[in-house]
């Protein structure tokens, strides 16, 4: 008895049964049945498959303010191993040094570093789901890598400035309409004060 195509316990059938029959060429010929089940056991062949993604691009999209404080979560990945053998562990592909999040290797949650500013729009990042087939001997991890896209949300946070503020000019003896440009708004309230001692 041989395989006649490929078995696969991750497929619809984990379980076989039938009936074997030996026939004699006697005639009539005398047959006997036995009845086989063959059952597959599960190797951990399958690589871990990321659930609730985007379809354009099978990945994860958050948005998330600028001004997010550290160790606040600003994304979740999840995936699924469809052996169901051992847990799934998170990781990213980036580095930590151009990376301003981190990810709980076991939840997938991800988090602003501490001390991390977020210093660009956007971050596209790449996430790995590695299943964890440790106690399996013989068998390789497999892994699945999916997009994470962060937008950094600008946020109106920052209060108007003059530039060159410093570089007072002295102004005197000059009438009104005087162009006192580029500090002209800084300027006003000191020139009104001026002229109102005059
Ligand atoms: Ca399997
Ligand atoms: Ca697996």
């Amino acid at each position: 008895m041989r395989v006649a195509s490929e078995l696969d316990f991750d497929g619809k059938h984990k379980v076989f049964n039938f009936n074997l029959v030996a026939r004699d060429g006697g005639t009539p010929a005398l047959t006997a049945v036995a009845p086989v089940k063959i059952m597959l056991t599960n190797k951990p062949d399958e690589a871990p498959v990321f659930i609730n993604v985007r379809e354009v691009d099978g990945g994860y999209y958050e948005r998330i303010s600028e001004s997010v404080t550290d160790d606040t979560i600003v994304a979740k990945v999840d995936a699924i191993d469809p052996d169901g053998i051992g847990q799934i562990r998170y990781f990213f592909q980036e580095t930590s040094a151009t990376n301003p999040f981190f990810i709980d290797e076991k939840t997938g949650i991800v988090k602003k570093r501490v001390g991390k500013s977020l210093d660009q729009l956007e971050y596209r990042l790449k996430v790995r789901a590695v299943d964890d087939v440790t106690a399996v001997r013989g068998d390789s991890k497999k892994e699945s890598v999916a997009p994470l896209t962060i937008e950094v949300l600008e946020e109106n946070n920052d209060k108007p400035h003059f530039k060159d503020c410093d570089k007072m000019r002295y102004v005197r003896n000059h009438g009104l309409g005087f162009l006192i440009t580029p500090w002209k708004a800084f300027l006003k309230p000191v020139l009104s004060a001026f002229l109102d001692k005059k």
